[in-house]
């Protein structure tokens, strides 16, 4: 039997050509990512996303003027050390301050490829989606340099999201994502609180859009994992931060 011809990742140039970057603002928060930082902002392709939001978590190795010099539209710099749900918060909320409809967040580590923006960026222009998320895993995905133990903790905590939630992601820890920002209007939708400003304001956001019945859709992205190693995230401590979204929506201890 002729086997299907895979789906190339990339959309085609009809699709592409949907976007309108005047209406899109990509958010990275960024904790000390001097060195990467600026290739980031460098490489968002600005026919895709007119605007640059970095905010730096008050970093001490000189993010912020890094991404500036890069050309980053806007730099928000937090005055202490807030956690990376504080940034994404303080970038969305600026952007939606300044009227753009629709936000792509990438972090700021250079682990994603700006150049795959318009994988998650079509479907919402195409009216085919309210929240694109980033998938390492789906066929078009990749993960050069990927070590072990990062493989598994990925590969199973979209089992754990789909026993919270019921939706079958492939993967619920990329940082990678687009979605309409008329979504924080909904009052079911609450950013603002202060336990999600470390780790799990991203898995909330997401839970938060599937439970609400957005429309969620996953698109294959690249993660590379630096030979320098960048994480930042501590096993056991952010691990608790990453599940107790979905621990607390599930069993409605929050909201
Ligand atoms: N850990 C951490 N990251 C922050 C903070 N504020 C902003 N960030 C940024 O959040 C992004 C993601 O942080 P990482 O620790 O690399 O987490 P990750 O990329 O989801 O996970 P890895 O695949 O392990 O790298 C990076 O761009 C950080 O610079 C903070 O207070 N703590
Ligand atoms: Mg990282």
């Amino acid at each position: 039997m002729c086997p299907p011809h895979p789906v190339p990742p990339d959309p085609p140039a009809e699709r592409r050509a949907l976007i309108d970057p005047r209406k899109v603002a990509v958010v990275v928060p960024a904790w000390n990512e001097a060195g990467k930082i600026g290739d980031v902002v460098r490489k968002v392709p600005r026919r895709y996303a007119g605007t640059v939001i970095v905010v730096d978590d008050c970093s001490s190795d000189g993010t912020d003027t890094e991404a500036r010099t890069a050309g980053a539209e806007l730099v928000i710099r937090h005055d202490v050390n807030r956690g990376v749900g504080a940034g994404i918060r303080t970038g969305l909320l600026e952007a939606k301050r300044r009227g753009f409809e629709i936000a792509a967040i990438l972090s700021g580590d250079d682990q994603h490829e700006p150049d795959e923006l318009p994988r998650i960026l079509v479907p919402l222009f195409a009216g085919e989606a309210d929240l694109v998320q980033g998938s390492r895993w789906l066929a078009g995905g990749a993960t050069p340099g990927i070590p072990p133990d990062r493989r598994w903790l990925t590969q199973i905590y979209p089992w754990l999201f789909r026993l919270a939630s019921g939706f079958p992601v492939t993967d619920g820890t990329n940082g990678m994502r687009a979605f309409r920002l008329s979504l924080l209007d909904d009052p079911r939708i609450q950013l603002s609180q202060d336990w999600l400003d470390r780790y799990e304001l991203e898995p909330y956001l997401l839970m938060q859009a599937v439970r609400a019945r957005y429309r969620v859709r996953e698109a294959p992205v690249t993660v590379r994992y630096h030979a320098r190693g960048t994480t930042k995230i501590r096993l056991f401590h952010d691990g608790w931060r990453l599940l107790r979204p979905l621990l607390y929506l599930r069993l409605g201890l929050r909201h």
